[in-house]
């Protein structure tokens, strides 16, 4: 029977990026019927969606790929540092073909609900093509950051020109020669897309409501000898990933800034500055958690700021306050040397908010901007937002929606789990460490974690498994527990909900780190899945 005729399945999958398609391949491999639905037209998730100019990752390329196989380990080879969108594509492509799993994805097929029926023990799923097929586990590899957030602006409907979402960005790519462009965010994905839109642009404004600390990437092609002595340590670098503190095989500096001398301090930090990437974040282990620790890295990126770029008003409008780290770090290509280019404007929106979008381009306080090309990189209503969005509901026909009481109670076991959603389990759900580590770091966690715990079920003949209330009230508790001892609270991020208005605040990601959480996972498994009722 092929899969587009069958309509029973021991699991489905949503979504087919790196998280839906190693659930797909783990679980086929031990024996189970899987069907993934994707509502791109092919493989890749974030990756598949986001084609912005610039879009690349902010891991370094070894690192950010499965570890699971070192067939694909050995097979793939990554040709510089920060990998671009492009090549990220390509080698999911190449592990789809490799491990032939696009037989068992429906592409072009959103879930648009799931439904658990008790008598039954099956979810029943529904498909945006009006079809519905059931399933004994229901597993979301949906992404944090896949529900788009375009801010809900008076008059865009007006506007004449052209506009796009970074998130949604057209595959036949966009033109902007000699055309006025207007960019709205300067988080991750407006830092990388502006320095290449300027190039191209005949002129660029970039409306920045918050500004950034942000680092170079200094990107660069592979060397050779580098990748075949990677290849030949992949497995020591994995056991380092697997237990560290991010999912990186980097030791996070051990002293205190304010421990040593400023000059040995300011030392480190020109040494990680020039080596490029994210180095800052971890120098030393008090930067997240001390404010005056953190203004030592926070005062030296606005040196560095005031150094690069030239006209002093523009400067200081890009200069950041907030704590360093406590919204995505971020790594660029000529970030800040864009402004020193004569057909790039800065406009302070927190000074002077946008106002409209009229037919001719944007409306702030104190200006009207003319605009042939408008683009959102406003970023995403992230970890609750893309599970939100489809109508899950579990016992009793109480949704997730009303569970998490719309967000302003989200609370999981594990990041994994929810109590009243029998045989539901979620890939990087809100509360697991996700995305404040290397995503497939603990993509492999989770996936292989659930393959595991499925396969326990079916060898002892357990129908069921699901949160115990308790167990989830106490996670969530450790997990606000863990973040309010940081800064990360302190500051108005995604992270907390604080950019979409409306959403209720609470901190979503879990800071313990994905060693301390991979042995807290393997501990509930090791004792019979404690915390969990399995029936
Ligand atoms: O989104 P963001 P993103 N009026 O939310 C502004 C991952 N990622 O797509 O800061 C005016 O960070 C908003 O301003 P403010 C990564 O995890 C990774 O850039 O809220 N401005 C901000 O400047 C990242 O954290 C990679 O005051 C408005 C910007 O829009 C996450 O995705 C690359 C506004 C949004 O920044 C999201 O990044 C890209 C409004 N109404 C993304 N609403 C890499 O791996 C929002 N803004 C490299």
């Amino acid at each position: 029977m092929s899969s587009s005729e069958q309509t029973s399945f021991d699991a489905v999958v949503i979504g087919a990026g790196f998280s839906g398609m190693y659930m797909l391949h783990h679980l086929r491999e031990a024996g189970f019927s899987v069907q993934v639905y994707e509502a791109g037209a092919d493989v890749g998730g974030t990756w598949y969606w986001n084609r912005y100019p610039g879009a690349r990752c902010d891991s370094e390329s070894i690192l950010y790929n499965y570890t699971f196989s070192d067939e694909i380990l050995q097979e793939w080879t990554w040709e510089s540092r920060y990998p671009e969108q492009p090549e990220i594509l390509r080698y999911l492509n190449f592990v789809a073909d490799k491990l032939d799993l696009r037989r068992d994805i429906e592409f072009n097929k959103r879930v648009t609900s799931a439904h658990y029926d008790e008598k039954r023990n099956k979810w029943d799923i529904q498909i945006n093509d009006g079809s519905t097929v059931d399933a004994k586990y229901f597993i979301t590899g949906v992404g944090c950051l896949s529900a788009a957030n375009l801010p809900k602006f008076k008059g865009l409907e007006n506007f004449q020109g052209e506009w796009y979402h970074t998130g949604q960005w057209p595959h036949e790519g966009v033109d902007f020669t000699g055309k006025r462009v207007g960019i709205i965010g300067t988080g991750s994905s407006g830092v990388q897309a502006i320095p290449v839109i300027a190039e191209q642009a005949g002129h660029l404004t970039v409306f920045q409501r918050t500004p950034q600390y942000s680092a170079p990437a200094r990107n660069h092609p592979y060397d050779p000898e580098y990748i075949k002595k990677t290849k030949e340590n992949y497995s020591k670098l994995i056991q380092q990933m697997k237990h560290s503190t991010g999912g990186y095989p980097v030791i996070p500096g051990e002293k205190s800034a304010l421990e040593v001398p400023p000059e040995e301090r300011e030392k480190l930090y020109e040494e990680h500055w020039e080596k490029g990437g994210l180095f800052l974040f971890s120098s030393y282990n008090d930067i997240t958690v001390n404010p005056d620790a953190n203004e030592t890295v926070a005062g030296f990126i606005r040196s560095k700021i005031q150094q690069v770029v030239k006209n002093l008003d523009v400067a200081e409008k890009l200069m950041p306050s907030y704590y360093y780290g406590t919204k995505r770090p971020i790594i660029d290509t000529n970030y800040y040397e864009t402004y020193n280019r004569s057909n790039v404007d800065l406009v302070d929106v927190k000074k002077s908010p946008i106002e409209e979008i009229t037919a001719r381009g944007l409306r702030t306080g104190d200006n009207e901007y003319e605009l042939d090309i408008l683009v959102f990189a406003t970023g995403y209503d992230g970890m609750t937002g893309p599970l939100l969005k489809i109508d899950i509901c579990g016992k009793e026909g109480i949704s997730l929606k009303e569970k998490w009481d719309g967000g302003a109670s989200t609370r999981t076991y594990l990041g994994i789990a929810n109590a009243g959603f029998p045989n539901m389990f979620m890939i990087t759900g809100p509360e697991s460490p996700s995305v404040l580590s290397n995503m497939p770091v603990s993509i492999e966690q989770h996936v292989e974690w659930i393959g595991d715990c499925i396969q326990y079920l079916r060898e002892n003949e357990i129908e069921t498994i699901e949160a115990d209330e308790a167990a989830e009230q106490q996670w969530s508790k450790h997990c606000r527990e863990v973040a309010d001892s940081t800064l990360f609270t302190k500051t108005e991020s995604w992270y907390n909900g604080a950019n979409i208005p409306g959403k209720p605040r609470g901190f979503q990601i879990y800071l313990g780190g994905v060693g301390n959480y991979r042995q807290i996972c393997d501990d509930v498994a090791q004792k019979g899945y404690e915390g969990f009722i399995l029936k």
